[in-house]
Parts: structure tokens; C-alpha cells; sequence
């Protein structure tokens, strides 16, 4: 029986109302018309030099301005992450910035919080509502009961606002939801995180193997060039994925892994590699501790244990785990970068750099390299004299040992009354992220969020999160303003500047200004000393020693190259406990965690239950570019892919509309089924980022459908608090109108 629409609006827990977000909305001059879209080959008169915010890559572009108005953006050649090429989304941030569903003017909250019901007010207006009741939080329960979720490079100006105010609660969805896993492991293993850009040396490796890494989809430009020149060059992929990828039509080998049990095929590549001395002796003998026992692990984690779990046949595992030996050091098994899957993925991220040891990859050349980075002192503002408090279960606490970051989750939770909370946390800032969909269960993002004393969201879009604040901000796009100096670590040093391209559109705003003005109304404008951001860069350029002007010119001032690797004469140095690398960590074992990397079994589907598996598309950024309309010319609506074999089965047709329900009960948006080959029989896989349901975004509006929505579930990682989401299962259905 299918599920109707009408059932899926009284189960859905959103906002729903069709009120008017702001009546400035409803009218605007720069409705994408096609008499104002420019051809996308017309040159500039003015050319401006910045980088991308299509995601958080920071590419260098070179913006083409005309009467005006952006034409076109291209990749800055000058620039190292780009080298000239852009990926889709990075040419399409004139989408972003003419998209006519912009934020325009400071909005207020006139209904119930949720009912989407807001007037417009002036700037002033907005910051002293906004400086008071922060403010009134602080007075009555101290800045620990303040948070600041943020992403983006925007974000460091409130980080800054945050630490003068006295409150250390500051995280984002990239840390617990994404990339932390891996960071914890490979803190705990090499010392170092992998860092992003990712320190991958994709260009000369001849061996790269990607565990459901779908580089490719996952469109992280520099990786991808360097995929395509490796290739190009005869480097050879191994992809294990559930799914066959972009990536896997490009390997030599396509393992079709059960999902969930990577750390058992991670576990039996090291066992025959040991057994076989296939691994860099002189390597481990130099550098690493604790082989010995790793050895005595892998004993019995045989080919023939790994197929059990892993259904992948163990000719393949013995066969596979020669092949990416064969080339080592350049062999490189990319340790992915979204890896909050099912809860033990500091296990699995630990297994992935404890075989590239074994491969003697670290610090060489085609394995990982060491980052340079540009050094540039900080301007001159006072030290933090608020020492922040802060509550066990979010930042380097007690709960989750090895948690780098605060936990974005854990700041929510610490939010909700309906658990205890020694820190309740009362009022919110929100940059730059959508917590609707960037969170998992979704019911206790809107419990907090009901709950909440106060909420300012700062955004260029009407997203979710704006139609649940008290205050929302239109900030700039990134065309339209200028940000902190980037010196990321990096294969090379160098040092990138935004800028603005165009003037501010509407009455939107630089974070920058934001930030400063709410200082200023709060009594910690000397953290904010200066008149105009420009002075701010000017001072930090000039005590570097660079000119500003020239830097304005060319958008990125490259350092001189330094040696990132041993073949290049780097001496290795590791800052673990040891010095050296931990393929055993006496760490985690001091913390009660397996000290070597362990395998635990997922859970497994019900009957006509798959594993709901997501990712991304090359067009589009989590959700933040889908009511895009330049990018969606080219994906405008994710698809539910299934089995062909198992679709048919359920009698349902390539194509055609189906909802999902999960196992609490959840039903989905209806969503177009993808009946295909291309993914095991167990699993279900769709792109992240669609199915809003904020009405002002009036393209992306309830297209698609929300894999969010399905994420009710999670499995905490007790080392470091990760959330992995790849735990829900959800039964399909055709739907019914
Ligand atoms: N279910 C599920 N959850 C996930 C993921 C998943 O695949 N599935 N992925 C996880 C991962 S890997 C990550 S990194 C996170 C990403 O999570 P987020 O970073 O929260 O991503 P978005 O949902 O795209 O929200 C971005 C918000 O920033 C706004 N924005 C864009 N540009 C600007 C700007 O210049 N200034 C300001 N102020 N706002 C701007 C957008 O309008 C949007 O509202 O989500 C995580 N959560
Ligand atoms: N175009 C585009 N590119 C992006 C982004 C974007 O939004 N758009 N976001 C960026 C960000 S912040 C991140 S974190 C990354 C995310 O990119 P990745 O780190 O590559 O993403 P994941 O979501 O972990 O991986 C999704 C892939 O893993 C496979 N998979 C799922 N479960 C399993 C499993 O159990 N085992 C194995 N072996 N494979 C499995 C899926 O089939 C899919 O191919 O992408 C980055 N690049
Ligand atoms: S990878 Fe694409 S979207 Fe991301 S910064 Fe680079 S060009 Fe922009
Ligand atoms: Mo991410």
C-alpha cells in the first residue's frame, strides 16, 4: 500500500505555514529574467580576483564583473587549489549571488517561534534586539549558557565575538557529523590529522584505493584534478563502495562491500600483507611502535573471516591487498573525509591509517604528505580574559576522550529540557549552517529550538533554520565581502584573500560588520579595533610583510615551496606520546578503548528494510545550493537509487515516485526511484542535501526529498562522539497522491 502526501504533512514534525517570510521577499530587482543572465562567455570589464564559499574547498576564482554585475567566474590560475578550473558549483556562485530568494533586510519575529511570521526592521533595530538578549542570557545564567553554531570561513568573526564573551560552546555539523573520526584516529596514529585540504598526495600515487570516498561526486576540486593527472599518469583505483560509484568506473577493482563492514576487509588486507612481509619493514622499523602486536591481532582476522562479514570472496581480499602492497610507498589508501557512519568509525579510520603505516606511505611521496602553511601574525586585539566553562560531554571532555572539537550535537542536546543538562544552554547564533538538515533527529533539533530563550540565525538564504529564529540577519554573499586572510596547510604555502566583487546587494551585511556591531553593544568592541575590515587585513599584512595592494591584485600570494616529504629530504617527526607512529595506541587502551583497530557488526535490515546510504552530487553542496537555479539546469532533484532486482521484486518501476518510511516510523517526501544495477540488494542510496521544506525557498521548495528526515537514529562513537547516520533503515513504497 502506498503512503499519501497528506499523511506525510501530519506526521511531519516542520513548520509548515505558508506566512510570509518578510514582504521584502516577495518582491526583488534581481529576478534571474533571461535578459539579466548573462552569457556565460561574456568577459568582464573588471576582473576581481577571491575565493570560493560554494563549499569550504576555497578554490581561487577570478570573478568577471560587467556593468556592474558578476558575468562569470573562473579559476584563478595563480591559485594552487584551483590551478585555473573550477568545479560546477564554484562557476555557478552567480546562482548564489542572483538567486531571488536572497535574504534582503534584518527580519523580526512577530508569531510563535516556527510560524515563519517575521516584519522587517532596520539594521540597528536588529542588533540592539539581538545585543540585549544575548546579554540578558549572559546576566542571568553566565556565557556558558550562550552557543555558536557555525560554518563557513565567516564563522571566525563570531568565534572571536564568542571567546570575548566568556563562551567556549562553539561547533559546527563538519566536526561530529563529518570529518572528526578520522581526525581523532589519525591524531592518534600519525600524530597529525589529515586536515582539509586533505594531505593526500592523490597526483603520485599509482595505487589509490577509496573506501566509499566517492571522489568524483565528492567534488572536492584539487583531489579531483589530481585523480584525473594520476589516472592520466596510469595509477590504478581500488573502490570499495556498496554502490558503483563514479570512481568505481574508473578502477581496476570494485569491491561491493557489505555496508558496515569495512574494518573486517581493512583487518584482512593487514593480515595477509603481514603474513606475506608484503608491508615496508625498514619503514616500520624506523618509525613506528607497537608492530608486534598488531601482528599477534591480525592472526586470525584471515580472507576466509573478512568474506563472512564483508561478502566480498576471499580470492578478491588476497588478490586486492598484493595489488595496493604491489606499489607501495606510492599506494595510498585515501582516508576519506565525511566518515561519521556507524558509530565504531574511529576503528575503521584508525584500520585505514594503520595499513597506510604498514605501506610506509606517510610522509611520501604518492602516500601523505607534510603541509607547509603560510605564517602571518594576528592583528592586535586583547587576549580572552574570560577563562569559558564548559560541559563535560561537548569539548576535549571526559565523555568522549578523544574528541577534538565540541560535539554540534552535543550543544543541541545540552539545549533540549527534556534531558538534564548540567550547562543548559538557552540562546543560539547560528552561521551559516542549516541545523535542520545538517543534524541528525531532526525532533530534537525543533525541540530545542522551541525551547530556546533566544535565536539569531545569519544567513544569505531563507533556509530551515531562518524560519525558527527570532532574528535573522542577511549577511553578504561571498561576492560581496571580505573575510579573514586563508593560510591553509597545504603542499604549498600560500595565502588567499576574499574580496568583495560587487556592492552589497539589498541591505545584506559582511559578518565581519556583524560581529563588531553585537561587540560593540555588548562591551567587548576592543575586541573589534578597527574602523573597517580593510585596516584589520592591512595590519595583519603589513606585520607579514606582504602588500596588500598586490594581494588584492592576484588574490593569493604563493609562498616558496619546502620539502612536505622524506623523498624530498623532510625529516619525519610524529607527536604521538612515542614519537613515533602508534600502530597499537596505548591511548586508547589508558581510555578503555580497544588500543588496535577492532570490527564490530552492523546491525542488520529487516525484512524489505535496506540501509538508507547517502552522498553527493558534483553540481550541489549538502543543501546549501540547491534552490541554485544555474546549478540546478543541471541537477535539479535527487533520486532514491535501489536495486534493479530488488525494485522489481517490490514491483515498483525505474522512475517512478516512492516514499520511504524508516524504522521509527518516519515517512519521506516522495522521491523518484532509480532502479539500477549500480548498488547492492541491501542498501539504498540517495544525494544529500534535498526535500526543504522552508516555503521561501521557492525553487528547492519540497523537491526531492530529505534523507535528514530518515536520520532518526545514531551511533555514538566512544571515542570522539562522532554520529554516524549510516545506521537507519527504511522500507519504499510507491506513493500515492
Ligand atoms: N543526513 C545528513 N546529514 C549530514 C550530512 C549528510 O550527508 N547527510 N553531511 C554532513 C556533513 S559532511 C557536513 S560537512 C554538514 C554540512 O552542514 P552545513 O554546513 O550546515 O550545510 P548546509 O545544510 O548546506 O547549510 C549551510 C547554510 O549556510 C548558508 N550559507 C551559505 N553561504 C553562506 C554565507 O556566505 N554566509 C552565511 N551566513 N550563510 C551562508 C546556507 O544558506 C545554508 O543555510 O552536514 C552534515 N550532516
Ligand atoms: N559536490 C560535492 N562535493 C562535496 C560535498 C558536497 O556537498 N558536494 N561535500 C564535501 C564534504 S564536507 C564532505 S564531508 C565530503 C563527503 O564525501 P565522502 O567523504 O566521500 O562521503 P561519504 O558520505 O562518507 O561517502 C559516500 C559514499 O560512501 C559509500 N558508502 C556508504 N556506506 C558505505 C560503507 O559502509 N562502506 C563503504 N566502503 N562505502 C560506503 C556511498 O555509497 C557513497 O558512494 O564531500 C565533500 N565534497
Ligand atoms: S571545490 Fe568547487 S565549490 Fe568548492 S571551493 Fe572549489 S570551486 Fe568552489
Ligand atoms: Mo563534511
Amino acid at each position: 500500500m502506498g503512503i499519501s502526501r497528506r499523511k506525510f504533512i501530519q506526521i511531519s514534525a516542520a513548520g509548515g505555514g505558508a506566512a510570509a517570510l518578510g514582504t521584502g521577499l516577495m518582491t526583488n530587482m534581481w529576478g534571474l529574467t533571461p535578459d539579466e543572465v548573462s552569457d556565460p562567455k561574456t568577459d568582464g570589464d573588471k576582473v576581481v580576483a577571491t575565493f570560493c564559499e560554494m563549499c569550504f574547498w576555497k578554490c581561487g576564482v577570478l570573478a568577471h564583473v560587467k556593468d556592474g554585475r558578476v558575468t562569470k567566474i573562473v579559476g584563478n590560475p595563480e591559485h594552487p587549489l584551483s590551478k585555473g578550473r573550477l568545479c560546477p558549483r564554484g562557476t555557478g556562485g552567480v546562482g548564489l549571488l542572483y538567486d531571488p530568494d536572497r535574504l534582503q533586510r534584518p527580519l523580526v519575529r512577530k508569531e510563535a517561534r516556527g510560524e515563519q511570521v517575521f516584519e522587517e526592521v532596520e539594521w540597528d533595530e536588529a542588533l540592539d534586539l539581538v545585543a540585549t538578549k544575548l546579554q540578558g542570557v549572559i546576566d542571568q545564567h553566565g556565557p556558558e549558557a550562550l552557543a555558536l553554531f557555525a560554518h563557513g570561513c565567516g564563522g571566525s568573526w563570531f568565534t572571536h565575538l564568542f571567546k570575548a564573551l566568556g563562551s567556549a560552546n562553539h561547533a559546527g555539523p563538519s566536526y561530529a557529523q563529518c570529518r572528526g573520526a578520522r581526525e581523532s584516529a589519525f591524531e592518534l596514529t600519525f600524530g597529525a590529522p589529515v586536515g582539509s585540504p586533505e594531505v593526500t598526495d592523490i597526483e603520485n600515487t599509482r595505487v589509490l584505493t577509496l573506501i566509499g570516498a566517492h571522489l568524483g561526486e565528492n567534488m572536492h576540486n584539487t583531489q579531483v584534478q589530481e585523480l584525473a593527472k594520476a589516472i592520466e599518469a596510469g595509477a590504478e583505483l581500488v573502490v570499495v563502495d556498496p554502490r558503483f560509484s563514479t570512481a568505481a568506473g574508473k578502477a581496476k577493482y570494485w569491491l561491493p562491500i557489505k555496508p558496515g563492514t569495512d574494518t573486517a576487509l581493512l583487518l584482512a588486507w593487514m593480515h595477509v600483507i603481514v603474513k606475506e612481509k608484503l608491508y615496508d619493514q625498514d619503514y616500520l622499523e624506523r618509525y613506528a611502535v607497537g608492530f608486534e602486536q598488531l601482528a599477534a591481532h591480525l592472526e586470525d582476522k584471515t580472507p576466509e573471516w573478512a568474506f563472512v562479514q564483508t561478502t566480498i570472496p576471499v580470492d578478491t581480499i588476497v588478490e586486492t591487498a598484493r595489488f595496493i602492497a604491489s606499489r607501495r610507498p606510492t599506494s595510498l589508501v585515501h582516508p576519506g573525509r565525511r566518515t561519521s557512519w556507524y558509530g565504531d568509525d574511529t576503528q575503521r579510520a584508525r584500520a585505514v591509517a594503520v595499513l597506510n603505516a604498514l605501506l610506509g606511505n606517510w610522509g611520501r611521496a604518492g602516500g601523505f604528505y607534510i603541509p607547509t602553511k603560510f605564517k602571518i601574525p594576528k592583528a592586535d586585539t586583547p587576549a580572552y580574559t574570560l577563562t569559558p566553562k564548559t560541559p563535560p560531554d561537548m569539548p576535549k571532555g571526559t565523555v568522549y576522550p578523544f574528541a577534538g572539537e565540541v560535539l554540534a550535537d552535543g550543544l543541541r542536546n545540552a539545549s533540549l529540557p527534556s534531558e538534564p543538562n548540567d550547562y543548559p544552554i538557552k540562546a543560539w547564533m547560528v552561521y551559516g549552517t542549516n541545523l535542520n538538515q545538517a543534524l541528525p533527529d531532526k525532533k530534537r533539533t525543533l525541540e530545542a529550538l522551541q525551547n530556546l530563550d533566544f535565536m539569531v540565525a545569519i544567513d544569505v538564504l531563507p533556509a530551515e533554520i531562518c524560519g525558527w529564529a527570532d532574528v535573522v540577519l542577511p549577511e553578504n554573499t561571498y561576492l560581496e565581502r571580505y573575510d579573514d586572510l586563508q593560510t591553509p596547510g597545504f603542499r604549498t604555502p600560500f595565502l588567499s584573500l576574499r574580496q568583495p566583487v560587487v556592492d552589497s546587494l539589498y541591505e545584506s551585511k559582511p559578518g565581519w560588520w556583524i560581529a563588531q556591531q553585537l561587540a560593540e553593544r555588548m562591551g567587548v568592541g576592543e575586541y573589534f579595533p578597527f574602523d573597517d575590515v580593510e585596516s584589520y587585513l592591512a595590519e595583519r599584512l603589513e606585520k607579514a610583510g606582504v602588500s596588500f595592494e598586490k594581494l588584492k591584485k592576484h588574490g593569493v600570494i604563493n609562498g616558496k615551496p619546502e620539502a612536505i616529504n622524506l623523498d624530498e629530504g623532510l625529516e619525519l617527526t610524529f607527536d604521538t606520546p612515542s614519537g613515533k607512529i602508534e600502530l597499537f595506541s596505548q591511548r586508547m587502551a589508558d581510555a578503555g578503548l580497544p588500543p588496535l583497530p577492532t570490527f564490530t557488526a552492523p546491525d542488520e535490515p529487516g525484512p524489505n528494510e535496506f540501509r538508507l546510504l547517502f552522498g553527493r552530487t558534483p553540481t550541489h553542496t549538502f543543501g546549501r545550493t540547491t534552490n541554485n537555479r544555474f546549478l540546478s539546469e543541471i541537477y535539479d532533484e535527487n533520486v532514491l537509487w535501489l536495486n534493479a532486482k530488488v525494485a522489481k521484486e517490490l514491483g515498483l518501476e525505474n522512475g517512478e515516485q516512492v516514499v520511504m518510511t524508516n524504522q521509527d516510523g518516519v515517512v519521506s517526501l516522495p522521491i523518484k526511484l532509480k532502479a539500477t544495477q549500480r548498488i547492492r540488494h541491501d542498501c539504498a542510496f540517495m544525494v544529500h542535501g534535498y526535500g526543504h521544506t522552508a516555503p521561501k525557498l521557492a525553487f528547492a521548495f519540497e523537491r526531492g526529498s530529505c534523507d535528514t528526515d530518515m536520520v532518526t537514529k545514531t551511533k555514538i562513537d566512544p571515542a570522539m562522539g562522532g554520529t554516524g547516520l549510516n545506521v537507519n533503515f527504511v522500507r519504499v513504497e510507491r506513493w500515492q497522491a
